[in-house]
Protein backbone atom coordinates (compact mmCIF):
# COMPACT_ATOMS: atom_id res chain seq x y z
CA UNK A 1 0.00 0.00 0.00
CA UNK A 2 2.71 2.33 0.55
CA UNK A 3 4.82 1.49 -2.00
CA UNK A 4 1.82 1.47 -4.02
CA UNK A 5 0.95 5.02 -2.55
CA UNK A 6 4.57 6.13 -3.52
CA UNK A 7 4.61 4.86 -7.00
CA UNK A 8 1.45 6.71 -7.72
CA UNK A 9 2.98 9.86 -6.22
CA UNK A 10 6.68 9.56 -8.59
CA UNK A 11 4.44 9.26 -11.46
CA UNK A 12 2.21 12.94 -11.01
CA UNK A 13 4.66 14.47 -9.73
CA UNK A 14 7.00 13.27 -12.99
CA UNK A 15 4.36 14.26 -15.28
CA UNK A 16 2.98 17.34 -13.71
CA UNK A 17 5.80 19.30 -11.61
CA UNK A 18 3.60 19.01 -8.12
CA UNK A 19 2.16 16.61 -5.73
CA UNK A 20 -0.23 17.74 -2.92
CA UNK A 21 -0.10 15.19 -0.17
CA UNK A 22 -3.33 15.81 2.62
CA UNK A 23 -2.34 15.46 6.11
CA UNK A 24 1.14 14.82 5.96
CA UNK A 25 1.67 15.77 9.29
CA UNK A 26 -0.92 15.42 12.18
CA UNK A 27 -2.43 18.38 14.58
CA UNK A 28 0.06 17.59 16.87
CA UNK A 29 3.02 17.98 14.96
CA UNK A 30 1.54 21.20 13.67
CA UNK A 31 1.19 22.64 17.47
CA UNK A 32 4.60 21.93 18.32
CA UNK A 33 6.37 23.28 14.87
CA UNK A 34 4.44 26.62 15.83
CA UNK A 35 5.31 26.61 19.56
CA UNK A 36 9.06 26.44 18.03
CA UNK A 37 7.98 28.98 15.63
CA UNK A 38 7.05 31.28 18.28
CA UNK A 39 9.94 31.00 20.65
CA UNK A 40 12.73 31.56 17.53
CA UNK A 41 10.51 34.71 16.95
CA UNK A 42 10.20 36.11 20.18
CA UNK A 43 13.42 35.41 22.03
CA UNK A 44 15.87 34.66 19.11
CA UNK A 45 15.66 36.80 16.38
CA UNK A 46 18.42 39.03 17.16
CA UNK A 47 20.78 35.88 17.14
CA UNK A 48 19.56 35.51 13.26
CA UNK A 49 21.65 37.19 10.84
CA UNK A 50 20.12 40.08 9.22
CA UNK A 51 20.01 38.55 5.66
CA UNK A 52 18.26 35.59 6.79
CA UNK A 53 14.94 37.56 7.99
CA UNK A 54 12.96 39.52 6.36
CA UNK A 55 10.04 42.39 7.20
CA UNK A 56 7.38 43.73 4.67
CA UNK A 57 8.58 46.64 6.34
CA UNK A 58 11.81 46.72 8.38
CA UNK A 59 9.93 49.33 10.67
CA UNK A 60 7.53 47.31 11.82
CA UNK A 61 8.42 43.67 13.59
CA UNK A 62 4.55 42.77 13.28
CA UNK A 63 5.31 42.64 9.60
CA UNK A 64 7.85 39.69 9.42
CA UNK A 65 7.20 37.12 6.55
CA UNK A 66 10.23 35.33 5.50
CA UNK A 67 13.17 33.93 7.85
CA UNK A 68 15.44 31.49 6.02
CA UNK A 69 17.48 28.70 7.31
CA UNK A 70 15.60 27.65 10.22
CA UNK A 71 18.09 24.55 11.03
CA UNK A 72 20.72 26.62 11.86
CA UNK A 73 19.45 28.06 15.00
CA UNK A 74 17.37 25.54 16.57
CA UNK A 75 17.88 21.58 16.37
CA UNK A 76 14.28 20.55 16.04
CA UNK A 77 14.47 22.12 12.82
CA UNK A 78 18.16 20.57 11.56
CA UNK A 79 15.71 16.83 12.95
CA UNK A 80 13.19 17.80 10.41
CA UNK A 81 14.95 18.56 7.84
CA UNK A 82 17.49 15.64 8.40
CA UNK A 83 16.95 12.25 8.16
CA UNK A 84 13.48 12.63 8.51
CA UNK A 85 10.14 11.77 6.70
CA UNK A 86 10.26 15.07 4.69
CA UNK A 87 13.48 13.71 3.10
CA UNK A 88 12.61 10.48 3.02
CA UNK A 89 10.19 11.61 0.48
CA UNK A 90 12.39 14.20 -1.41
CA UNK A 91 13.94 10.90 -2.10
CA UNK A 92 10.73 9.02 -3.14
CA UNK A 93 10.35 12.28 -5.81
CA UNK A 94 13.43 12.65 -7.31
CA UNK A 95 14.25 8.99 -7.43
CA UNK A 96 18.02 9.15 -5.60
CA UNK A 97 19.78 10.39 -2.15
CA UNK A 98 18.93 13.94 -1.18
CA UNK A 99 20.25 16.61 0.75
CA UNK A 100 17.99 19.10 2.34
CA UNK A 101 19.48 22.31 2.00
CA UNK A 102 17.13 25.04 4.19
CA UNK A 103 14.04 25.01 6.10
CA UNK A 104 12.44 28.35 5.64
CA UNK A 105 8.89 30.54 7.44
CA UNK A 106 6.85 32.19 5.18
CA UNK A 107 4.26 34.61 6.28
CA UNK A 108 2.17 37.18 4.79
CA UNK A 109 0.60 39.03 7.50
CA UNK A 110 -3.10 40.26 6.38
CA UNK A 111 -4.31 42.99 3.95
CA UNK A 112 -0.06 43.56 3.66
CA UNK A 113 1.42 40.53 2.99
CA UNK A 114 2.51 40.92 -0.77
CA UNK A 115 2.47 38.64 -3.55
CA UNK A 116 4.66 36.00 -4.34
CA UNK A 117 5.95 36.92 -8.03
CA UNK A 118 5.93 33.66 -10.71
CA UNK A 119 9.50 32.11 -10.49
CA UNK A 120 11.27 28.48 -11.62
CA UNK A 121 13.29 28.10 -7.78
CA UNK A 122 16.14 26.52 -10.54
CA UNK A 123 16.90 30.08 -11.23
CA UNK A 124 17.77 30.50 -7.98
CA UNK A 125 19.57 27.30 -7.46
CA UNK A 126 21.21 27.13 -10.56
CA UNK A 127 21.87 23.49 -10.82
CA UNK A 128 22.33 21.19 -13.71
CA UNK A 129 20.77 18.62 -13.59
CA UNK A 130 17.95 20.08 -11.98
CA UNK A 131 17.23 17.50 -9.85
CA UNK A 132 15.47 19.61 -6.28
CA UNK A 133 12.57 20.09 -5.08
CA UNK A 134 10.69 22.65 -2.89
CA UNK A 135 8.17 21.60 -0.15
CA UNK A 136 5.97 23.56 1.21
CA UNK A 137 3.87 23.15 4.84
CA UNK A 138 0.94 24.64 5.50
CA UNK A 139 0.10 25.80 9.52
CA UNK A 140 -2.55 27.24 8.97
CA UNK A 141 -5.54 27.28 6.38
CA UNK A 142 -5.01 28.64 3.28
CA UNK A 143 -7.06 29.59 0.10
CA UNK A 144 -7.37 31.98 -2.56
CA UNK A 145 -8.24 34.94 -0.27
CA UNK A 146 -4.66 34.70 1.77
CA UNK A 147 -2.15 33.32 -1.01
CA UNK A 148 -2.37 30.15 -1.66
CA UNK A 149 0.46 28.66 -3.51
CA UNK A 150 -0.48 28.33 -7.91
CA UNK A 151 1.13 26.39 -10.25
CA UNK A 152 1.29 25.82 -13.96
CA UNK A 153 1.31 21.90 -14.90
CA UNK A 154 3.88 20.50 -16.72
CA UNK A 155 5.72 23.55 -16.80
CA UNK A 156 9.24 21.79 -15.29
CA UNK A 157 9.12 20.01 -18.69
CA UNK A 158 9.51 23.33 -20.74
CA UNK A 159 13.20 24.60 -19.75
CA UNK A 160 13.74 27.93 -17.98
CA UNK A 161 12.21 31.11 -18.83
CA UNK A 162 13.66 34.47 -18.53
CA UNK A 163 13.51 36.18 -15.13
CA UNK A 164 14.05 39.97 -14.12
CA UNK A 165 14.30 42.00 -10.84
CA UNK A 166 11.29 42.31 -8.44
CA UNK A 167 11.02 45.03 -5.40
CA UNK A 168 9.94 42.05 -3.38
CA UNK A 169 11.90 41.28 -0.66
CA UNK A 170 12.53 37.84 -0.70
CA UNK A 171 11.65 36.80 -4.26
CA UNK A 172 13.87 39.43 -6.13
CA UNK A 173 13.27 37.57 -9.25
CA UNK A 174 10.03 36.83 -11.97
CA UNK A 175 9.37 35.37 -14.88
CA UNK A 176 9.47 38.32 -17.17
CA UNK A 177 6.99 36.83 -19.90
CA UNK A 178 4.34 35.38 -17.35
CA UNK A 179 1.42 35.30 -19.11
CA UNK A 180 2.20 35.34 -22.49
CA UNK A 181 2.31 31.39 -22.40
CA UNK A 182 -0.48 30.97 -19.46
CA UNK A 183 -3.02 32.37 -18.21
CA UNK A 184 -4.92 32.72 -14.67
CA UNK A 185 -6.99 29.94 -15.83
CA UNK A 186 -4.00 27.63 -16.18
CA UNK A 187 -2.88 28.13 -12.83
CA UNK A 188 -3.71 25.06 -10.64
CA UNK A 189 -4.41 26.28 -6.20
CA UNK A 190 -4.61 24.45 -3.69
CA UNK A 191 -7.03 25.02 -0.35
CA UNK A 192 -4.68 24.02 2.49
CA UNK A 193 -5.36 22.68 6.04
CA UNK A 194 -2.33 22.71 8.80
CA UNK A 195 -0.58 19.79 8.28
CA UNK A 196 -1.06 19.32 4.30
CA UNK A 197 2.05 19.56 2.26
CA UNK A 198 2.85 20.77 -1.14
CA UNK A 199 5.98 19.36 -3.53
CA UNK A 200 6.99 20.87 -6.41
CA UNK A 201 10.13 20.62 -8.67
CA UNK A 202 12.62 22.81 -9.21
CA UNK A 203 11.51 23.76 -12.52
CA UNK A 204 7.56 23.92 -12.00
CA UNK A 205 6.46 27.61 -12.75
CA UNK A 206 4.83 29.01 -9.15
CA UNK A 207 3.74 32.06 -7.64
CA UNK A 208 0.87 33.20 -4.61
CA UNK A 209 -1.59 36.14 -4.56
CA UNK A 210 -0.84 38.28 -1.49
CA UNK A 211 -3.42 38.46 1.72
CA UNK A 212 -6.05 40.22 1.20
CA UNK A 213 -8.11 39.04 4.28
CA UNK A 214 -8.35 41.80 7.40
CA UNK A 215 -7.16 39.46 10.28
CA UNK A 216 -5.80 35.79 8.80
CA UNK A 217 -2.27 35.61 8.61
CA UNK A 218 -0.88 32.84 6.07
CA UNK A 219 1.97 30.45 8.19
CA UNK A 220 3.77 27.96 6.34
CA UNK A 221 6.97 26.16 6.03
CA UNK A 222 9.50 26.01 2.75
CA UNK A 223 11.69 22.32 2.76
CA UNK A 224 14.16 22.78 -0.16
CA UNK A 225 16.17 19.25 -0.93
CA UNK A 226 18.72 18.95 -3.52
CA UNK A 227 19.13 14.84 -5.24
CA UNK A 228 22.41 14.11 -5.17
CA UNK A 229 22.86 14.37 -9.09
CA UNK A 230 22.29 17.76 -9.16
CA UNK A 231 25.84 20.10 -9.15
CA UNK A 232 25.88 23.91 -8.98
CA UNK A 233 27.09 26.22 -11.57
CA UNK A 234 29.22 27.69 -9.06
CA UNK A 235 30.09 30.46 -11.43
CA UNK A 236 26.91 31.64 -12.32
CA UNK A 237 25.80 31.46 -8.81
CA UNK A 238 29.42 33.70 -7.96
CA UNK A 239 28.47 35.81 -10.95
CA UNK A 240 24.42 36.17 -9.48
CA UNK A 241 25.33 36.85 -6.26
CA UNK A 242 27.95 39.48 -7.15
CA UNK A 243 24.74 40.95 -9.40
CA UNK A 244 22.58 40.59 -6.30
CA UNK A 245 25.00 42.49 -3.64
CA UNK A 246 25.70 44.85 -6.35
CA UNK A 247 22.37 46.28 -6.91
CA UNK A 248 21.34 45.96 -3.51
CA UNK A 249 18.31 43.05 -3.61
CA UNK A 250 18.16 40.34 -1.55
O1 LIG B 1 4.79 30.79 0.30
C1 LIG B 1 5.12 31.56 -0.58
O2 LIG B 1 4.63 32.67 -0.71
C2 LIG B 1 6.13 31.21 -1.61
C3 LIG B 1 6.57 29.84 -1.63
C4 LIG B 1 7.55 29.61 -2.72
O3 LIG B 1 7.65 30.32 -3.68
C5 LIG B 1 8.42 28.46 -2.62
O4 LIG B 1 8.32 27.72 -1.63
O5 LIG B 1 9.23 28.24 -3.53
Amino acid sequence: MFANTNISLKKSFDLDGFVFIPEFLDQEEITTIKAKLEELIQHHLQEMTPNHVFYEDKNYPSTLKQLQDLQKYDPFFAAILTGSRFEKMAEVLLGEKATGKTIEYFNKPSRIGRSTPPHQDNFYFMLNPPSALTMWLGLEEVDEENGCVRYIKGSHLKGMRPHGKTQTSGFSQSISDYGEKESREDEIFFRTKPGDLLIHHSMTIHRTDGNLTENRTRKALGFIYFGESAKEDTEKKKAYQKFLLASKVR
